[in-house]
Protein backbone atom coordinates (compact mmCIF):
# COMPACT_ATOMS: atom_id res chain seq x y z
CA UNK A 1 0.00 0.00 0.00
CA UNK A 2 1.18 3.33 -1.04
CA UNK A 3 0.66 6.41 0.80
CA UNK A 4 -1.59 9.68 -0.30
CA UNK A 5 -0.15 8.91 -3.61
CA UNK A 6 -2.59 9.88 -6.98
CA UNK A 7 -4.32 8.13 -9.61
CA UNK A 8 -1.63 9.88 -11.88
CA UNK A 9 1.27 9.22 -10.40
CA UNK A 10 2.48 5.84 -12.00
CA UNK A 11 3.58 5.43 -15.13
CA UNK A 12 1.61 2.65 -16.00
CA UNK A 13 -1.52 5.18 -15.08
CA UNK A 14 -0.08 7.86 -17.34
CA UNK A 15 2.60 9.85 -15.84
CA UNK A 16 5.32 10.90 -18.12
CA UNK A 17 7.10 12.16 -15.36
CA UNK A 18 7.86 9.25 -12.44
CA UNK A 19 9.11 6.08 -14.13
CA UNK A 20 7.66 3.13 -12.03
CA UNK A 21 9.08 0.25 -14.17
CA UNK A 22 8.59 -2.71 -11.44
CA UNK A 23 4.80 -1.24 -11.20
CA UNK A 24 4.55 -0.84 -14.16
CA UNK A 25 5.25 -4.92 -14.97
CA UNK A 26 3.37 -5.63 -12.34
CA UNK A 27 0.44 -4.69 -14.01
CA UNK A 28 1.45 -5.73 -17.74
CA UNK A 29 1.73 -9.33 -15.80
CA UNK A 30 -1.72 -8.89 -14.21
CA UNK A 31 -4.89 -6.78 -13.64
CA UNK A 32 -4.97 -2.94 -13.62
CA UNK A 33 -8.08 -1.62 -11.90
CA UNK A 34 -9.74 1.49 -13.33
CA UNK A 35 -11.80 1.79 -10.58
CA UNK A 36 -10.52 0.88 -7.86
CA UNK A 37 -11.29 3.29 -4.71
CA UNK A 38 -9.92 3.80 -0.72
CA UNK A 39 -12.73 3.47 1.35
CA UNK A 40 -11.93 6.85 3.20
CA UNK A 41 -10.31 9.77 1.55
CA UNK A 42 -7.63 10.10 4.14
CA UNK A 43 -5.19 7.46 5.73
CA UNK A 44 -6.67 5.55 9.12
CA UNK A 45 -9.87 5.40 8.05
CA UNK A 46 -8.89 3.40 4.29
CA UNK A 47 -6.27 1.55 6.96
CA UNK A 48 -9.47 0.44 9.12
CA UNK A 49 -11.55 -0.61 6.33
CA UNK A 50 -8.87 -2.64 4.80
CA UNK A 51 -8.04 -4.75 8.37
CA UNK A 52 -11.69 -5.20 9.04
CA UNK A 53 -13.23 -5.86 5.86
CA UNK A 54 -16.33 -3.22 7.10
CA UNK A 55 -16.81 0.62 6.31
CA UNK A 56 -14.56 2.18 9.01
CA UNK A 57 -17.04 3.96 10.90
CA UNK A 58 -18.93 1.16 11.57
CA UNK A 59 -15.43 0.49 14.02
CA UNK A 60 -15.47 3.93 14.97
CA UNK A 61 -11.95 5.32 13.31
CA UNK A 62 -13.81 7.54 10.32
CA UNK A 63 -11.13 10.37 10.47
CA UNK A 64 -7.69 10.64 10.82
CA UNK A 65 -5.89 9.19 14.32
CA UNK A 66 -3.70 12.17 14.69
CA UNK A 67 -0.47 12.38 16.82
CA UNK A 68 -1.55 15.10 18.75
CA UNK A 69 -5.52 14.37 20.02
CA UNK A 70 -6.02 10.73 20.34
CA UNK A 71 -2.98 9.53 21.55
CA UNK A 72 -5.89 6.96 23.26
CA UNK A 73 -8.15 6.09 20.50
CA UNK A 74 -7.96 3.25 18.37
CA UNK A 75 -8.89 0.35 16.53
CA UNK A 76 -10.51 -1.88 19.15
CA UNK A 77 -8.56 -5.05 19.81
CA UNK A 78 -12.33 -6.57 19.87
CA UNK A 79 -12.37 -6.01 16.01
CA UNK A 80 -10.88 -8.85 13.74
CA UNK A 81 -8.41 -8.03 11.48
CA UNK A 82 -7.91 -9.69 8.08
CA UNK A 83 -4.42 -11.10 10.07
CA UNK A 84 -6.46 -12.15 12.70
CA UNK A 85 -8.19 -14.44 10.33
CA UNK A 86 -5.76 -15.55 8.09
CA UNK A 87 -3.31 -16.54 11.26
CA UNK A 88 -6.23 -18.60 12.79
CA UNK A 89 -5.97 -20.57 8.83
CA UNK A 90 -2.38 -21.73 9.88
CA UNK A 91 -0.68 -18.55 8.08
CA UNK A 92 2.66 -16.44 9.74
CA UNK A 93 1.55 -13.00 9.16
CA UNK A 94 3.99 -9.84 9.44
CA UNK A 95 3.48 -6.15 9.12
CA UNK A 96 6.58 -3.53 8.07
CA UNK A 97 5.39 0.26 8.01
CA UNK A 98 2.46 2.55 8.65
CA UNK A 99 -0.11 1.78 11.18
CA UNK A 100 -1.75 4.60 11.80
CA UNK A 101 -4.98 3.28 13.41
CA UNK A 102 -3.68 3.71 17.49
CA UNK A 103 -0.79 4.61 19.39
CA UNK A 104 -0.87 3.02 22.74
CA UNK A 105 0.55 -0.35 23.10
CA UNK A 106 -2.62 -2.27 23.65
CA UNK A 107 -3.55 -0.87 20.04
CA UNK A 108 -0.45 -1.95 18.46
CA UNK A 109 -0.10 -4.71 15.40
CA UNK A 110 0.91 -7.81 17.36
CA UNK A 111 -2.24 -7.62 19.19
CA UNK A 112 -4.37 -7.44 16.01
CA UNK A 113 -3.05 -10.80 14.46
CA UNK A 114 0.51 -9.70 13.20
CA UNK A 115 3.35 -12.10 14.23
CA UNK A 116 6.00 -9.59 13.47
CA UNK A 117 5.78 -5.83 13.31
CA UNK A 118 8.40 -3.29 12.31
CA UNK A 119 7.41 0.43 11.50
CA UNK A 120 6.02 3.41 12.94
CA UNK A 121 2.42 4.01 14.24
CA UNK A 122 1.73 7.81 13.73
CA UNK A 123 0.89 9.21 10.29
CA UNK A 124 4.35 9.62 8.90
CA UNK A 125 7.40 9.72 10.41
CA UNK A 126 10.94 11.81 9.34
CA UNK A 127 11.84 9.64 6.46
CA UNK A 128 15.65 9.53 8.56
CA UNK A 129 15.11 10.14 12.11
CA UNK A 130 11.64 8.19 12.68
CA UNK A 131 10.23 11.08 14.65
CA UNK A 132 6.53 11.53 14.58
CA UNK A 133 4.67 15.22 14.10
CA UNK A 134 4.81 15.81 17.74
CA UNK A 135 8.35 15.30 18.00
CA UNK A 136 8.31 11.62 19.62
CA UNK A 137 10.49 8.74 18.71
CA UNK A 138 8.12 6.38 16.31
CA UNK A 139 9.84 3.38 15.48
CA UNK A 140 9.12 0.45 16.93
CA UNK A 141 9.95 -3.60 16.85
CA UNK A 142 6.65 -4.98 17.91
CA UNK A 143 5.34 -2.78 20.92
CA UNK A 144 8.89 -1.62 21.61
CA UNK A 145 10.59 1.35 20.70
CA UNK A 146 13.72 0.39 19.12
CA UNK A 147 15.17 2.65 16.61
CA UNK A 148 17.09 1.93 13.39
CA UNK A 149 19.29 3.63 11.16
CA UNK A 150 18.14 3.97 7.39
CA UNK A 151 15.61 5.54 4.81
CA UNK A 152 12.11 4.53 5.80
CA UNK A 153 11.42 3.24 2.42
CA UNK A 154 14.11 0.92 2.53
CA UNK A 155 13.87 0.30 5.73
CA UNK A 156 10.65 -1.43 4.73
CA UNK A 157 11.27 -3.13 2.05
CA UNK A 158 14.71 -4.73 3.88
CA UNK A 159 12.89 -5.68 6.33
CA UNK A 160 9.69 -7.06 4.10
CA UNK A 161 12.21 -9.34 1.72
CA UNK A 162 13.70 -10.63 4.75
CA UNK A 163 10.39 -11.66 6.14
CA UNK A 164 9.56 -13.36 2.49
CA UNK A 165 13.33 -15.21 2.84
CA UNK A 166 12.54 -16.64 6.46
CA UNK A 167 9.06 -18.41 5.46
CA UNK A 168 9.73 -19.11 2.00
CA UNK A 169 8.53 -22.69 2.81
CA UNK A 170 5.70 -21.90 4.88
CA UNK A 171 2.29 -20.20 4.29
CA UNK A 172 2.57 -16.74 5.16
CA UNK A 173 0.56 -12.99 4.53
CA UNK A 174 3.18 -9.74 4.55
CA UNK A 175 1.36 -6.39 4.87
CA UNK A 176 3.22 -3.87 3.26
CA UNK A 177 2.31 -0.57 3.88
CA UNK A 178 4.75 1.76 2.66
CA UNK A 179 5.59 5.75 3.86
CA UNK A 180 5.88 6.64 0.63
CA UNK A 181 5.02 9.57 -0.97
CA UNK A 182 3.27 10.50 1.81
CA UNK A 183 5.40 14.18 3.56
CA UNK A 184 7.77 15.18 4.92
CA UNK A 185 9.15 14.86 1.75
CA UNK A 186 12.40 13.86 1.92
CA UNK A 187 14.72 11.73 -0.53
CA UNK A 188 17.48 9.01 0.29
CA UNK A 189 20.07 11.93 0.46
CA UNK A 190 17.71 14.85 2.52
CA UNK A 191 18.72 15.72 5.76
CA UNK A 192 16.75 14.60 8.93
CA UNK A 193 14.12 17.23 9.43
CA UNK A 194 13.11 16.29 12.79
CA UNK A 195 14.45 15.52 16.06
CA UNK A 196 13.24 14.48 19.40
CA UNK A 197 11.10 17.29 20.77
CA UNK A 198 10.72 18.80 17.28
CA UNK A 199 7.26 20.62 16.97
CA UNK A 200 5.11 20.63 14.31
CA UNK A 201 5.00 24.07 12.36
CA UNK A 202 8.64 24.50 13.67
CA UNK A 203 10.39 26.41 11.05
CA UNK A 204 11.48 24.45 7.57
CA UNK A 205 15.31 23.84 8.20
CA UNK A 206 15.35 23.38 3.91
CA UNK A 207 12.78 25.44 2.38
CA UNK A 208 12.50 24.09 -1.20
CA UNK A 209 10.94 25.41 -4.43
CA UNK A 210 8.47 23.89 -6.26
CA UNK A 211 10.90 21.84 -8.91
CA UNK A 212 12.87 20.79 -5.93
CA UNK A 213 9.35 19.41 -4.08
CA UNK A 214 8.48 17.57 -7.14
CA UNK A 215 11.72 16.19 -8.20
CA UNK A 216 11.53 14.80 -4.60
CA UNK A 217 8.18 12.92 -4.90
CA UNK A 218 9.48 11.53 -8.18
CA UNK A 219 12.21 10.19 -6.55
CA UNK A 220 9.87 9.04 -3.07
CA UNK A 221 7.62 7.17 -5.62
CA UNK A 222 10.90 5.82 -7.87
CA UNK A 223 12.51 4.20 -4.31
CA UNK A 224 9.15 2.36 -3.61
CA UNK A 225 8.87 1.11 -6.96
CA UNK A 226 12.50 0.14 -6.27
CA UNK A 227 11.77 -1.53 -3.11
CA UNK A 228 8.23 -3.56 -4.50
CA UNK A 229 10.95 -4.60 -7.67
CA UNK A 230 13.19 -6.39 -4.70
CA UNK A 231 9.75 -7.88 -2.67
CA UNK A 232 9.07 -9.46 -6.53
CA UNK A 233 12.48 -10.65 -7.64
CA UNK A 234 12.87 -12.18 -4.05
CA UNK A 235 9.77 -14.13 -4.40
CA UNK A 236 11.05 -15.15 -7.98
CA UNK A 237 14.52 -16.30 -6.74
CA UNK A 238 12.95 -18.49 -4.20
CA UNK A 239 10.54 -20.27 -7.12
CA UNK A 240 7.11 -18.84 -4.73
CA UNK A 241 5.72 -15.86 -7.62
CA UNK A 242 3.37 -18.80 -8.71
CA UNK A 243 2.49 -19.30 -5.33
CA UNK A 244 1.71 -15.75 -4.39
CA UNK A 245 -0.46 -13.06 -4.45
CA UNK A 246 0.18 -9.63 -4.76
CA UNK A 247 -1.98 -6.94 -4.42
CA UNK A 248 -0.80 -3.32 -4.52
CA UNK A 249 -3.01 -0.06 -3.89
CA UNK A 250 -3.02 3.08 -2.39
CA UNK A 251 -4.78 4.42 0.43
CA UNK A 252 -6.34 8.06 -0.62
CA UNK A 253 -5.67 10.55 -3.41
CA UNK A 254 -2.73 13.05 -4.00
CA UNK A 255 -2.63 15.90 -1.65
CA UNK A 256 -3.08 19.31 -3.10
CA UNK A 257 0.47 19.94 -2.57
CA UNK A 258 2.00 17.76 -4.85
CA UNK A 259 1.32 14.62 -6.79
CA UNK A 260 -1.01 13.79 -9.76
CA UNK A 261 -4.75 12.56 -9.67
CA UNK A 262 -4.72 12.06 -13.43
CA UNK A 263 -6.95 14.78 -14.23
CA UNK A 264 -9.40 13.98 -11.53
CA UNK A 265 -10.70 16.43 -9.41
CA UNK A 266 -9.75 17.41 -6.22
CA UNK A 267 -7.56 15.42 -3.50
CA UNK A 268 -6.58 13.99 -0.31
CA UNK A 269 -9.47 14.53 2.11
CA UNK A 270 -12.09 15.73 -0.65
CA UNK A 271 -15.22 13.07 -1.77
CA UNK A 272 -14.26 14.18 -5.32
CA UNK A 273 -12.89 11.19 -7.78
CA UNK A 274 -9.44 12.42 -7.06
CA UNK A 275 -9.87 12.07 -3.33
CA UNK A 276 -10.76 8.28 -3.41
CA UNK A 277 -10.04 6.59 -6.76
CA UNK A 278 -6.49 5.24 -6.86
CA UNK A 279 -4.48 3.29 -8.75
CA UNK A 280 -4.49 -0.84 -7.83
CA UNK A 281 -3.38 -4.08 -9.89
CA UNK A 282 -3.10 -7.61 -8.63
CA UNK A 283 -0.24 -10.19 -9.67
CA UNK A 284 -0.54 -14.10 -9.44
CA UNK A 285 1.38 -15.54 -12.25
CA UNK A 286 -0.34 -18.82 -13.81
CA UNK A 287 -3.26 -17.67 -11.69
CA UNK A 288 -4.25 -14.23 -12.52
CA UNK A 289 -3.86 -13.64 -16.63
CA UNK A 290 -1.73 -11.19 -18.04
CA UNK A 291 -2.35 -7.77 -19.43
CA UNK A 292 -5.98 -7.16 -18.05
CA UNK A 293 -7.76 -4.32 -17.67
CA UNK A 294 -10.57 -4.07 -14.71
CA UNK A 295 -13.52 -1.55 -14.17
CA UNK A 296 -15.40 -3.24 -11.26
CA UNK A 297 -15.88 -0.89 -8.92
CA UNK A 298 -13.62 -2.35 -5.65
CA UNK A 299 -13.64 -0.65 -2.48
CA UNK A 300 -10.43 -1.66 0.05
CA UNK A 301 -12.80 -3.21 2.37
CA UNK A 302 -13.42 -6.52 -0.09
CA UNK A 303 -9.41 -7.34 0.32
CA UNK A 304 -10.41 -8.86 3.77
CA UNK A 305 -12.86 -11.34 2.24
CA UNK A 306 -10.88 -11.56 -0.65
CA UNK A 307 -8.24 -13.29 0.94
CA UNK A 308 -10.15 -15.45 3.29
CA UNK A 309 -11.78 -16.57 -0.37
CA UNK A 310 -8.19 -17.32 -2.01
CA UNK A 311 -6.62 -18.89 1.04
CA UNK A 312 -10.05 -21.48 1.36
CA UNK A 313 -11.00 -19.67 4.47
CA UNK A 314 -14.86 -18.98 6.37
CA UNK A 315 -15.23 -15.22 5.12
CA UNK A 316 -16.68 -13.34 8.60
CA UNK A 317 -20.40 -12.75 8.10
CA UNK A 318 -20.64 -9.40 9.22
CA UNK A 319 -18.07 -7.67 6.46
CA UNK A 320 -18.73 -5.03 4.35
CA UNK A 321 -16.78 -5.92 1.63
CA UNK A 322 -17.27 -8.61 -0.62
CA UNK A 323 -14.86 -11.38 -2.06
CA UNK A 324 -13.34 -10.51 -5.40
CA UNK A 325 -11.93 -14.01 -5.96
CA UNK A 326 -13.53 -15.35 -8.95
CA UNK A 327 -13.32 -11.54 -10.70
CA UNK A 328 -10.09 -11.67 -10.28
CA UNK A 329 -9.21 -15.13 -11.22
CA UNK A 330 -12.19 -16.08 -13.72
CA UNK A 331 -13.49 -12.53 -14.93
CA UNK A 332 -17.12 -13.33 -13.39
CA UNK A 333 -18.14 -9.71 -13.00
CA UNK A 334 -19.35 -8.73 -9.30
CA UNK A 335 -22.25 -8.46 -8.12
CA UNK A 336 -24.13 -5.37 -8.62
CA UNK A 337 -24.04 -2.90 -5.47
CA UNK A 338 -24.18 0.61 -3.94
CA UNK A 339 -20.89 1.97 -2.30
CA UNK A 340 -20.58 4.39 -0.14
CA UNK A 341 -17.85 6.87 1.41
CA UNK A 342 -18.44 9.24 4.13
CA UNK A 343 -15.51 12.21 5.65
CA UNK A 344 -15.70 15.03 8.20
CA UNK A 345 -19.39 15.80 7.10
CA UNK A 346 -19.22 15.06 3.46
CA UNK A 347 -20.48 12.16 2.01
CA UNK A 348 -20.83 10.34 -1.32
CA UNK A 349 -22.62 7.24 -2.95
CA UNK A 350 -21.85 5.40 -6.14
CA UNK A 351 -24.87 3.46 -7.67
CA UNK A 352 -23.80 2.07 -11.04
CA UNK A 353 -21.69 5.20 -13.05
CA UNK A 354 -23.72 7.23 -11.09
CA UNK A 355 -22.27 9.69 -8.07
CA UNK A 356 -23.99 11.47 -5.80
CA UNK A 357 -22.32 14.26 -3.69
CA UNK A 358 -23.45 15.90 -0.37
CA UNK A 359 -20.41 18.42 0.17
CA UNK A 360 -21.93 18.95 4.17
CA UNK A 361 -25.36 18.25 5.48
CA UNK A 362 -27.24 21.52 4.22
CA UNK A 363 -25.56 21.06 0.70
CA UNK A 364 -27.69 20.74 -2.31
CA UNK A 365 -27.25 17.04 -3.67
CA UNK A 366 -24.50 16.86 -6.73
CA UNK A 367 -25.01 14.24 -9.31
CA UNK A 368 -22.74 12.97 -11.97
CA UNK A 369 -22.68 10.46 -14.11
CA UNK A 370 -18.88 8.97 -14.23
CA UNK A 371 -19.24 7.21 -17.44
CA UNK A 372 -19.46 10.29 -19.20
CA UNK A 373 -18.00 12.47 -17.02
CA UNK A 374 -15.37 11.28 -14.98
CA UNK A 375 -14.17 14.89 -14.05
CA UNK A 376 -17.54 15.50 -12.07
CA UNK A 377 -17.86 19.17 -13.96
CA UNK A 378 -21.40 18.60 -14.86
CA UNK A 379 -23.42 18.77 -12.23
CA UNK A 380 -26.85 17.29 -13.29
CA UNK A 381 -29.23 16.58 -9.90
CA UNK A 382 -31.92 18.92 -11.68
CA UNK A 383 -32.48 16.47 -14.82
CA UNK A 384 -32.92 13.37 -12.56
CA UNK A 385 -34.67 14.44 -9.44
CA UNK A 386 -36.46 10.91 -8.60
CA UNK A 387 -32.47 9.53 -9.32
CA UNK A 388 -31.36 12.22 -6.35
CA UNK A 389 -34.02 10.71 -4.15
CA UNK A 390 -33.62 7.29 -4.10
CA UNK A 391 -29.74 7.52 -3.52
CA UNK A 392 -30.44 10.37 -1.24
CA UNK A 393 -32.37 7.53 0.43
CA UNK A 394 -30.11 5.32 0.40
CA UNK A 395 -26.98 7.23 1.64
CA UNK A 396 -28.99 8.12 4.29
CA UNK A 397 -30.02 4.60 5.18
CA UNK A 398 -26.07 3.81 4.83
CA UNK A 399 -25.30 6.41 7.37
CA UNK A 400 -27.76 5.34 10.20
CA UNK A 401 -26.64 1.78 9.45
CA UNK A 402 -22.94 2.07 9.71
CA UNK A 403 -23.23 5.00 13.08
CA UNK A 404 -25.46 3.02 14.95
CA UNK A 405 -23.18 0.17 15.20
CA UNK A 406 -20.15 2.46 15.24
CA UNK A 407 -18.09 1.51 18.21
CA UNK A 408 -17.26 5.10 18.71
CA1 LIG B 1 -2.72 8.49 3.16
Amino acid sequence: MADDMGYGDLSCYGSSFINTPHLDKMAAEGIKFTDFHANGPVCSPTRAALLTGKYQQRVGIDGVVTAKHHRDKGLAISEKTFADAIKKAGYVTGMFGKWHVGYKKEFNPINQGFDEYIGYVSGNVDYHSHIDQEGYEDWWVGDTIKNEKGYSTDLITKHSVDFIKRHKDEPFLLYIPHEAPHGPFQGRQSPAERYVGWKNGAKQKNKVSDEELNAIYKEMVEVMDEGIGEVMKTLKELKIDKNTLVFFCSDNGASQKVGSNGGLRGYKSTLWEGGHRVSAMAWYPGTIQPNQVNNETILTMDLFPTIMDIVGSEIPDDLDGISLKDNLFKGVPLPERDVFWGYAGRKAMRQGDWKLILRNKDAEPLLFNLREDLGENNNIASQHPELVKTMLKKLEDWSNDVYATSKN
